[in-house]
């Protein structure tokens, strides 16, 4: 049965032991919990300023500090080891105490993003039985206490913490208590639930341990340079593993950096942090790269500072790649990565051919990757096909997901990414698309699925199918194509149908951006909706309005 989720479902698949000790004896897995990021970093690095957000700055000790009388606070509550803790929370300082808090209690923090709602929250709750739930007050106008108080029942959370006013919920403020004494220090346990895209109507929580995410972080560090003098403007959300790992703030903590936080990824609010705080390393999505270029030439920042931007997440085009370094002055990194595990950087001393046209080549010399054809052969060096892999920071298997697991992964314990790439033949890989039904919206994955099954549920839908059309600044946005159910009083509008997913509960960026009405779908050999077809018809449209 595809939704249920039973006591049966596997938390998390071991690599097998053979690796295992592999991974310990190189010197990969360190037997050290994330904790050690932090607790390392108050020792080697005290009153440096770690963290700078909007209201505040923290240095490395009082991360830790705060972190550890949180902990006994959160202990106080009842949250035990291996409990799941749903943390949404905007860019802020006070999320690294909440997670080093977390950590050193062996509890296990769900990345949630700001932009999910009630849908997401609750899928999440579902498939990880969190009984926490961790929000600030409001952002970006949003206030996540409504938020909580429409979830609050149908998730039965006991505790919901808040940064900022609590109202009637538990304020954070009131939780740092004497510091613990004692951390946890399983490092081969689940240290965290990342999430995924998703490619089904089910949200994916994939389980990183300790020892294989601060892998993936220590050799993020090297191949980025971050050091002592290194400044990370963090404008993504802090959550995403890219921002969150690639090197991101786990990275720059654990580099002895400084990271500033900004509330949102605007040109004129990064390029003024940029400017004040000497920002020398920033991450982004191509389609705030896009307006950044734009925004750059006029500006009367200074941006000297900056020596590498990174781009990941969707594919960045050549022609912008090429923009990167004639504006900003600095040297651009692309990053193609998942949270599932496996990143591919182009080096920082690649010749730009190679940084221009490609995204980069995994990160560690341990990474096996396999690029198939339909039938399950490799293909040779410069041909298209599926991208498979293991490896040291690659998961075995999605959190309580076993059925899905059968598909996702090979039997010999290899991620089918879905992706389309081709490899060339000093192993660099070129994106050309994805199997996966899913949408890309400029980094922000969007399952299909998901919102067509909420799309079916409306009372003039008979039959849906959401694809990808191309779009100039975020590459992919999202085009259902509607077949409308015979008793249907009249046609809903494009904002009538985002109005019905958003009072769903549906995040915004998975609303579709276009709709298109049909009295037929085209069908494949099987009978399904033939998307590659829909996806032709809207790529064809778009492009002869261009030329209108
Ligand atoms: P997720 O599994 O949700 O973490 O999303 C990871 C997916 O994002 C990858 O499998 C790719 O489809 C896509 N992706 C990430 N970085 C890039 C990139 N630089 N170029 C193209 N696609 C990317
Ligand atoms: O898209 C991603 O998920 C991603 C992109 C770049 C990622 O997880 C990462 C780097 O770590």
């Amino acid at each position: 049965m595809k939704n249920k989720i039973n006591s049966e479902e596997i938390d998390f698949t071991p690599w097998n032991n053979a690796d295992c000790q592999l991974y310990k004896e190189q010197g990969l897995w360190i037997n050290k919990t994330l904790d050690q990021i932090i607790t390392q970093g108050e020792e080697k690095y005290t009153d440096k300023i770690a963290v700078i957000d909007a209201n505040k700055s923290w240095t490395y000790k009082e991360i830790n500090n705060n972190a550890k009388k949180l902990a006994t606070g959160f202990k106080e509550l009842g949250i035990e080891e291996n409990d799941k803790v749903i943390v949404q929370l905007p860019n802020i300082g006070e999320y690294f105490e909440i997670i080093f808090a977390l950590f050193k209690i062996g509890a296990i923090p769900v990345y949630a993003l700001p932009a999910h709602r009630n849908i997401e929250i609750e899928q999440f709750c579902k498939i990880s039985k969190a009984k926490s739930y961790i929000i600030a007050e409001k952002s970006a106008g949003f206030d996540y206490r409504n938020l909580a108080r429409k979830i609050k029942s149908s998730c039965a959370l006991e505790n919901i913490i808040v940064c900022g006013d609590a109202e009637e919920f538990i304020s954070l403020d009131s939780l740092y208590r004497a510091p613990i004494k004692k951390a946890y220090e399983n490092s081969t346990s689940v240290a965290l639930l990342q999430l995924s895209g998703g490619t089904t109507n089910i949200p994916k929580l994939i389980p990183r341990t300790h020892d294989d995410y601060y892998y993936s972080v220590r050799e993020s560090v090297k191949i980025c340079e971050l050091n002592v003098n290194s400044v990370f403007l963090a404008v993504l959300p802090i959550a995403h593993n890219f921002t969150h790992s690639s090197p991101g703030v786990l990275g720059a903590l654990y580099a002895g950096s400084t990271i500033v936080l900004a509330e949102n990824g605007s040109a004129d609010l990064a390029f003024e942090l940029i400017e004040k705080h000497k920002v020398t390393l920033t991450s982004l999505v191509p389609p705030l790269a896009m307006i950044w270029l734009s925004y750059a030439k006029a500006t009367t920042k200074d941006l000297s500072s900056l020596s590498l931007i990174q781009v990941g997440g969707a594919k960045f085009s050549a022609e912008a790649a090429k923009k990167i370094k004639p504006v900003f002055k600095c040297q651009l990194q692309q990053v193609f990565g998942m949270a599932e595990g496996l990143i591919n950087y182009t080096r920082l001393d690649d010749p730009d051919e190679i940084i221009f046209n490609t995204q980069g080549r995994p990160m560690s010399p341990y990474d096996e990757i396999k690029v198939i054809d339909k039938n399950g052969l490799e293909v040779a060096d410069g041909f298209p096909g599926e991208l498979l892999t293991r490896g040291p920071y690659t998961i075995k298997g999605y959190f309580r997901a076993n059925e899905h697991n059968n598909n996702a992964f090979t039997s010999d314990g290899f991620y089918r990414t879905g992706d389309i790439v081709c490899k060339n033949k000093e192993g660099y890989i070129i994106v050309e698309g994805r199997v996966k039904d899913q949408i890309n919206r400029g980094g922000e994955k969007v399952s299909a699925e998901e919102v067509e099954n909420l799309l079916l549920s409306h009372a003039s839908i008979q039959d849906v199918a959401i694809v990808a059309m191309p779009d100039k600044l975020m590459g992919e946005r999202s085009c259902a194509f509607i077949l409308l159910s015979n008793n249907a009083e009249k046609k809903p509008g494009i904002g009538d149908i985002r109005h019905f997913l958003e009072n769903k509960g549906l995040a915004e960026y998975k609303l579709p951006d276009r709709i298109e009405y049909t009295n037929n779908f085209p069908m494949t050999s099987f009978g399904k909706i033939n998307k590659q077809s829909l996806r032709s018809i809207i790529t064809e449209k778009t492009k002869t309005a261009e030329l209108a």
